[in-house]
């Protein structure tokens, strides 16, 4: 699968968007939607996704709603930072199934990460 494409209006996070299917809220606004990752790579690994694009990746995305996202990004991990008070954080964020993504709605992972515990990616 190429990173050029339609957008699929079925993928999972935009059913989550719409709310056909649930998830953990952690933030929301206008513009972002913070959820937990249903097969976390930490305790509180946060996926954070855009409302209003439709991009399936970062290299779609327009600029405006980039910034936003990554505002949302940063923001989110003040406050899992607060929350958790983690050791370091990895963020993470995959273009093309050949590049790691599985989901085609473009979103940043937010994984704390503590040295004593193993990580699982
Ligand atoms: P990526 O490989 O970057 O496309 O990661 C997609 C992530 O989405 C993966 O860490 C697991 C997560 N995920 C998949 N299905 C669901 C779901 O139904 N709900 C939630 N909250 N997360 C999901």
């Amino acid at each position: 699968m190429s990173l050029h494409g339609a957008y699929d209006p079925d993928n999972i996070f935009a059913k989550i968007l719409r709310g056909e299917i649930p998830s953990v809220k952690v933030w929301e606004d206008d513009d972002v939607l913070a959820f937990m990752d249903v097969f976390p790579q930490s305790e509180g690994h946060v996926l954070v996704v855009s409302k209003t694009s439709t991009a399936r990746n970062l290299l779609e995305i327009e600029p405006d709603a980039l910034a936003k996202l990554t505002a949302a990004v940063q923001r989110t991990a003040r406050a899992v930072e607060k929350a958790l008070k983690p050791e370091g954080l990895s963020l993470m964020q995959f273009n093309g199934e050949a590049g790691g993504q599985t989901v085609f709605h473009l979103h940043f992972h937010i994984v704390p990460r503590w040295a004593d515990r193993a990580m699982k990616g």
